[in-house]
């Protein structure tokens, strides 16, 4: 066994809280330990916020202990109000079926399913779906007093409010969540369950339920919610949340998101996302600090967590297109990535066959109107496909676009539009 891991967690900021900690630290070190996580189904996609209880199980793997990636195909169901202000809408059954199928596609890539300690993925569905009321109230809820109930957060805070109450559905969720662990433990000799510091009550609700159902040995442990130095929410870019689909985020935006990292929050992502050595972290920063201009710090974060999500064909694009838009030199741009800046909201044109360069530039906004379009193209401030556009008469009529389909239109350094062709497909 890796001992360490522990103080490895502490020393990379992932340590939130722990139910006994030199107990559990014995435990890790002296065999190899089954542990767990939640993931509910609230979208097709988990989003980066999942990702640090995610990569923290990939680290218990790394020290030699199994991890079970759970996904809440029936807590998805309830609706955690963990953190939550509001009561949470119901999603339907099916729906909720299906995102549980694509989390579990977006999971598998993340630990490691060879070896003697194989990742396991469980859906609580299984069982759960099966439980009959009767059961449910006579062997899981008389471990459990309304009283110390709504002392929990998650409770209270809905309780204290006089607009929003909580449902008796949500307020049953910590118990699913409770049954879970000692399902788990039961199960897979599971003995341990992390996830974020929201996640503390619920975590110890389980932790308690194992103990006193089943005598068993268990321990909670939960990591930081990430936050920012400047105290905005992490994880939110102007145009919502950061996903780990690539067709919700694209791997060109998943990498510009880590590239814009502030300088006072690269040490402390470099630990908590990245499987780099705290040694070569600190060795990194010392270079960054001495030319923190040319953001090596944030370039290296966003090369390891891009490839480690999307991998290296992914990676090269985005630091293709990275690339390509600082300089302006588009030639080096293949078809697919000019389909993913369309996929990221480039402002983008679409027409059958061709468009006059001044009618592109006033309809597209580049320009405010036509008059304005050809004093631009007259000062050398339009640029098509790199090259400096002369002719203000000229007709964009997809002879030499970029792969047959593509213009790229740039004003002045920063405004960029895209023109495509409309695709068969698009016409009919
Ligand atoms: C059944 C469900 C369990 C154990 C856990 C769960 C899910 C848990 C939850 N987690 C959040 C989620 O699903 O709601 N009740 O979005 C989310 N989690 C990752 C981290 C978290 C947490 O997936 O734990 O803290 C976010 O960083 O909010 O038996």
């Amino acid at each position: 066994m890796n001992n360490g891991l522990i103080d490895e967690l502490r020393d990379r900021g992932l340590l939130a809280q722990v139910s006994d900690e030199a107990g559990l630290t014995d435990h890790l070190e002296s065999g190899s330990r089954t542990l767990y996580c939640g993931f509910d189904p609230t979208a097709d996609s988990l989003h980066i916020g999942n990702l640090v209880p995610l990569l923290t199980l990939r680290r218990f793997q790394q020290h030699g202990h199994r991890p079970i990636l759970l996904l809440g195909g029936a807590t998805g169901l309830i609706g955690d109000p963990s953190g939550r202000t509001d009561e949470r809408s119901l999603n339907q059954a099916e729906v909720v079926a299906g995102w549980v199928e694509k989390i579990r596609r977006q999971v598998e890539g993340l630990v490691s399913f060879e070896g003697n300690n194989a990742a396991i993925i469980e859906n609580n569905l299984e069982w759960t779906a099966e439980m009959d009321v009767i059961s449910f109230l006579r062997d899981i809820g008389k471990y459990f007093s309304v009283n110390a109930m709504i002392q929990r957060d998650s409770v209270r805070d809905r309780l204290d409010r006089d607009d929003q109450g909580i449902s008796y559905t949500e307020f049953s969720y910590m118990l699913l969540q409770a049954m879970d662990y000692a399902e788990l433990a039961a199960r897979h000799h599971c003995t341990l369950q992390i996830g974020g510091s929201d996640q503390w009550g619920n975590i110890v609700s389980g932790m308690d339920l194992v103990r006193r159902k089943h005598g068993g040995e268990a321990y909670a442990l939960t990591v930081p919610l990430i936050t920012k130095a400047d105290g905005t929410k992490f994880g939110k870019t102007a145009s919502g949340a950061v996903w780990l689909s690539a067709e919700r985020t694209s791997p060109y935006s998943f990498y510009q998101f880590w590239l814009n990292t502030a300088d006072a929050d690269i040490e402390h992502f470099l630990k908590v996302f990245t499987f780099l050595p705290v040694t070569e972290i600190d060795a990194l920063l010392t270079q960054f600090r001495e030319a923190p201009g040319e953001r090596l710090a944030q370039k290296t974060l966003a090369a390891e967590v891009t490839r480690m999500l999307h991998g290296e064909d992914a990676l090269d694009s985005a630091c293709r297109i990275t690339d390509a838009l600082f300089s302006g030199d588009i030639g080096s741009l293949t078809e697919a990535d000019l389909v993913q800046l369309m996929q990221d909201g480039m402002d983008t044109t679409a027409v059958d066959a061709s468009v006059g360069l001044l009618t592109l530039l006033a309809d597209s906004g580049l320009a405010p109107s036509r008059g304005q379009a050809r004093k631009l193209v007259a000062s050398g401030g339009v640029r098509i496909n790199g090259v400096v556009a002369e002719d203000p008469e000229r007709e964009l009529d997809f002879s030499d676009a970029l792969h047959g389909r593509f213009y790229l239109v740039r004003r002045g350094k920063k405004n960029w539009h895209l023109l495509v062709r409309k695709s068969d497909a698009q016409k009919a």
